[in-house]
């Protein structure tokens, strides 16, 4: 008994040793070095079949000449632990960032410029369903083509969220402090006895906020709410077949364009239910470089 203590004492001294070794191995930022250089040539980015993506790979990294950069896949979780693990080492970073997110109120951030415009125009985040819903289901489609709100309110979400609250939580909690919004999306709207309806979604956390807040919605109508979460391919494959009613997330008319132009036969597009987004590149505010056109030197 004695002894395996002691094995296990060792093995998390040398455990601690190593996590220690690696935070300290990231070296910190240096000014005046290129910034490729010193990540090398690393943009840290989400999943691959995300907009975003898609955007940086064949517009953003063509318009601006990046091919010798290597765009990393991972996730949002994998993308702001590394945000995080830079920040706490002074060390130097590029994400793919975008706008409504909470790292911008946790952490110093900022946007590289795009002087190019490659990252499109303004945009909106979208309320999408399968065509055919609005007629079979046109009192669920009216609270969903009502639901509107603001970068501030899916903020207070998303930060209730992060600070760890479960997101059913922190939808219910938001949807107490905002009758009166609520109250305009659920005009004329009335009360059903457990009608079902599936609702999609990615696991990016703009997107668990409002799914969660417009399903708890539901939920309070009367509705049987199915959450499904999915890559963004096979959620707007699903919403295109039908096997998902509705979601709330898509980011036109860029950043999901690949998926709306393969399947918007199949859509109806409900329109914008959140206006003032943003997507880019974005560093720590101690990276001295400020456009997308320092990465290419
Ligand atoms: N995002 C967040 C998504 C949309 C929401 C910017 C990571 C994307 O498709 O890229």
């Amino acid at each position: 008994m004695r002894k395996i203590k002691l094995i296990v004492a060792g093995l998390m001294m040398i455990l601690t040793l190593v996590v220690a070794g690696c935070s300290s191995m990231m070296a910190s930022y240096d000014p005046n070095a290129p910034i490729g250089k010193q990540t090398h040539d690393t943009i840290t980015g989400i999943e691959p079949g995300s907009g975003e993506m898609q955007v940086l790979e064949n517009k953003v990294m063509k318009d601006y000449g990046l091919n010798h950069w290597n765009l990393e896949s991972g996730s949002e979780a994998t993308m702001t632990a590394s945000l995080d693990d830079a920040i706490r080492n002074r060390a130097p970073i590029i994400i793919t960032g975008w706008t409504p997110h909470w790292i911008f109120q946790k952490y110093n951030l900022k946007y590289l410029k795009d002087p190019k415009g490659a990252f499109g125009a303004e945009e909106a985040i979208h309320t999408i369903v399968h065509k055919g819903f609005t007629d079979e289901a046109p009192n669920a489609a009216k609270l969903l083509d009502q639901f509107y709100w603001t970068p501030v309110d899916i903020e207070r979400v998303m930060l209730d969220i992060q600070n760890g609250s479960e997101p059913g939580e922190a939808a219910r909690k938001w949807i107490a402090a905002n009758a009166d919004k609520v109250s305009e999306w659920t005009k004329g709207v009335h009360k059903v006895n457990g009608k079902k309806i599936t609702l999609g979604y990615v696991a990016w956390s703009s997107e668990v906020a409002s799914t969660n807040v417009v399903a708890a919605i539901l939920g309070d109508l009367g509705y049987k709410v199915n959450l499904e979460l999915l890559a963004a391919g096979p959620m707007w494959a699903g919403v295109a077949q039908g096997s998902i009613d509705a979601i709330v997330s898509a980011w036109l008319p860029t950043t999901q364009a690949v998926y709306f132009m393969q399947f918007k036969d199949q859509l109806t597009d409900l329109g914008p239910n959140l206006k003032g987004t943003k997507m880019g590149l974005a560093v720590p505010s101690y990276v001295k470089i400020n456009s997308i056109d320092d990465l290419a030197k």
